[in-house]
This record gives structure tokens, C-alpha cells and sequence, in this order.
């Protein structure tokens, strides 16, 4: 099943391609950006094109899943619909289409037939990039697909992602906002127990060259199955005397950031966005833990970097079963039944995403008897 890890780490920076080109080509930027104040129709259009871009690139994704792992078809999962309704009240299914023309022409009903803005889209839907990736090509993984799901968030962070904001990365830091907070998510998860077995995290805007102004992106991936545990990270080095670190959303509840600051310090405390990128700041050692108290995040948001801090020796727990019961992780399979929509699949119990699970225990012993 490394077969499955390649075409996940090749369909990711193809949607990656995809969010790129969204931006940087003048028809589909102006989409992108325009201001939000002209009539009724003009603004839901925007809308609407904020939301193609997600949902091309999830049907991309699992228009390519299915098309080389059959037996996955009916489990590939994600945030969006793609029933989509257009400015002029249409109904449109978006889906990709056995050739670049079709789907060009299929997208221009969904843009108000702007063609030119239809092409740029399906030229990057229809492009198969190159990723090599030597660690993941030699890795055997014990997974059959008929065992397994997949949950996809096409992209995370969209409010920085249609933001925009620009930042130079620095290695061992982390950035709280900007275009690096939006990222591609993919994880897949174990139809029988729900436990996340595999994970890709493409990040398209990692890089910008200062010469050309294209940005480059970087990809992250783990394994963590039948006893192989394997990422394309490494578990970072501690630093001695630094003391441990929490990251949290800015809209966090007063009463569990005074917590926090009683045990970790006032300046242990750091907030960034997107739920993704938080838990990628603790798989990447720029935080220690990531502490999320509300039921704001879905499945498609956590299962892919689960699974890979799950390859690191981590996991990402429900907070409110773990401050009951002790510890719970989270799982993937099962909707909350009495829920509707999204709602369905929510992480209703709010998180703690860790690397160690010493400091899970702390931050449980912490917030007990506080919520
Ligand atoms: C969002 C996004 C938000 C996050 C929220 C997610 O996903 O990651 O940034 O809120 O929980 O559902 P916060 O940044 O406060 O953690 P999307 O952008 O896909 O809607
Ligand atoms: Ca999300
Ligand atoms: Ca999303």
C-alpha cells in the first residue's frame, strides 16, 4: 500500500497546484479577491468561487483515489458538497471529467461562463506533477483498501488562504497567520476501528522565491499501522531548560487560557490559525501541544495529521472523555447520529493534540474540573 501514500502525495500537490494557480493567475485571482460590495448576485458569486476552489480540489482528489483504488469508492470523504449552486440560482454537480475540455466546460457553468478562468482551472485539475518522494517509495505498508476510508479538507485556513498575507518562514518558528496556515489535508483511517492509519500534508504556500514571485510548496506525510511507524518527519530534539509550549486558536475560552498560563508561564502561550496548522506546529516541535476546548474542528481537519503524530509516538485525544474517563483518542468511522449535517462529524469533545503523552497527562491533570 505504498502505492496509495505515492498517488496521495501526488494528488496533494496537485492540489496544491491547484490553490496556486487560484492565486497567482490574474482571471482567477480577481475571482478570488473581489470586493465583497457590489449587489446580492455578485457577492454570492464570490462566495461561490471561494467554495469552487474547495470543491474542485476535493473531487479532484477523490475522482483520483477512485480511479486507481476502486475499492475505496463510497469512502472518500470530505468537508464539501459538490452539489453547488451558481450565481443564477443553477444547479450544478461538480466533477472531474474524463478530459481536460469537459471539465473546462463543466466549471464555466458554475463560473458564469467566464472560460478563461474554467481553462486555468481545468489545465491544473488535468496535470499529473511529478513527487518523489524516496523514503515513501520504499516503505512497505501492511493496509488493504477494502479496510480503509479517507477524509479530505481540500483546504484548511481559508480565511488566510483568501487573506493572503505573505510571510518569510523561519526554520524553529512559528508563524501565527498567513497564506503557510493554509494547507491541504488527507487522511486515511481503518473502516473497522476508526483509528487514522496514514496521513499527507501539503503545505502550497511554503516558500516564495524572491526572483520568479512563484511559491513552492512542501509536503508531510506518516504511516502508522500493524507496527510500521514511519513519517517524513522526525521526532524533534528536546530543548533542554525551554520548557514545554501550547498553541491555541485566538478565540479560545478565557477560563482554560488562565489555566494554562498557571502551569506553562504567560509566555508559553502562542495562537495561530487553522486547526491544521496548529497540530502541524506540534508535529514539527514549534509547540508541544495544541488545546482546543471547543467542538470546532471535523474529522477532515485532524485525521490526516493524527495519523502522523500517531508515526511520532503522539495522538491527538478528546479533551472532554479525556478529562472523564482518562485518556480517549479520537476516532474517525462513527457520525454522532444525533446530529445533522456537518455537525455529524464534528469533534464534539474539543482536542489535545501531543507528542508525548506526558504532556497530555499534564495538561488532563491542568484543565480537570475547569470546564
Ligand atoms: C477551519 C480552520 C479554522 C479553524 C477551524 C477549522 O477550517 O482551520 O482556522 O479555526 O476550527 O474548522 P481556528 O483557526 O480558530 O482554529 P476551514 O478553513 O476548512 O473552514
Ligand atoms: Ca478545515
Ligand atoms: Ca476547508
Amino acid at each position: 500500500m505504498a502505492d496509495l501514500l505515492r498517488l496521495l502525495l501526488q494528488v496533494a500537490e496537485k492540489a496544491a497546484n491547484v490553490a496556486r494557480v487560484c492565486r497567482q493567475e490574474a482571471p482567477l485571482f480577481q475571482l478570488l479577491v473581489q470586493e465583497k460590495t457590489g449587489d446580492d448576485k455578485n457577492k454570492k458569486f464570490v462566495q461561490d468561487f471561494k467554495t469552487l476552489a474547495d470543491v474542485v480540489i476535493q473531487e479532484m482528489i477523490r475522482h483520483d483515489v477512485g480511479a486507481q483504488f476502486p475499492e475505496m469508492v463510497g469512502f472518500i470523504h470530505g468537508e464539501e458538497s459538490n452539489k453547488f449552486e451558481n450565481g443564477l440560482g443553477e444547479s450544478v454537480t461538480v466533477t472531474v471529467c474524463s478530459t481536460e475540455g469537459e471539465t473546462a466546460t463543466l466549471l464555466a457553468s458554475v463560473l458564469d461562463n467566464n472560460h478563461t478562468a474554467a481553462s486555468l482551472l481545468a489545465r491544473a485539475i488535468h496535470r499529473d506533477p511529478v513527487t518523489t518522494d524516496a523514503q515513501a517509495d520504499a516503505l512497505m505498508v501492511p493496509l488493504n483498501p477494502s479496510d480503509l476510508g479517507i477524509w479530505i479538507d481540500p483546504i484548511d485556513a481559508t480565511s488566510q488562504y483568501i487573506e493572503g498575507r505573505e510571510e518569510v518562514l523561519e526554520e524553529g518558528r512559528l508563524f501565527p497567520s498567513g497564506l503557510h496556515c493554509a494547507l491541504v489535508l488527507i487522511g486515511v483511517y481503518l473502516r473497522s476501528s476508526g483509528e487514522p492509519v496514514m496521513g499527507v500534508i501539503n503545505q502550497p504556500f511554503n516558500y516564495k522565491d524572491p526572483v520568479s514571485g512563484s511559491w513552492s510548496g512542501r509536503h508531510f506525510w506518516g504511516v502508522s499501522c500493524g507496527g510500521v511507524n514511519t513519517s517524513s518527519e522526525s521526532r524533534p530534539k528536546d530543548v533542554p531548560d525551554r520548557g514545554p509550549s501550547v498553541v491555541l486558536s485566538s478565540s479560545e475560552k478565557q477560563v482554560v487560557k488562565e489555566a494554562l498560563i498557571s502551569f506553562y508561564g504567560p509566555d508559553k502561550l502562542m495562537y495561530a490559525s487553522g486547526a491544521g496548522y496548529k497540530i502541524l506546529c506540534v508535529i514539527q516541535g514549534l509547540a508541544d501541544i495544541y488545546v482546543l476546548s471547543e467542538g470546532s474542528t471535523f474529522k477532515w481537519d485532524s485525521c490526516a495529521p493524527h495519523a502522523l503524530l500517531r508515526a511520532l509516538g503522539g495522538g491527538v485525544a478528546d479533551l472532554a472523555e479525556s478529562l472523564q474517563d482518562g485518556q480517549t483518542e479520537l476516532t474517525y468511522h462513527q457520525p454522532r447520529e444525533e446530529c445533522k449535517g456537518a455537525d455529524r462529524w464534528a469533534n464534539h469533545g474539543g482536542l489535545v493534540a501531543y507528542r508525548d503523552q506526558a504532556q497530555l497527562h499534564s495538561v488532563i491533570r491542568t484543565l480537570k474540573g475547569k470546564l
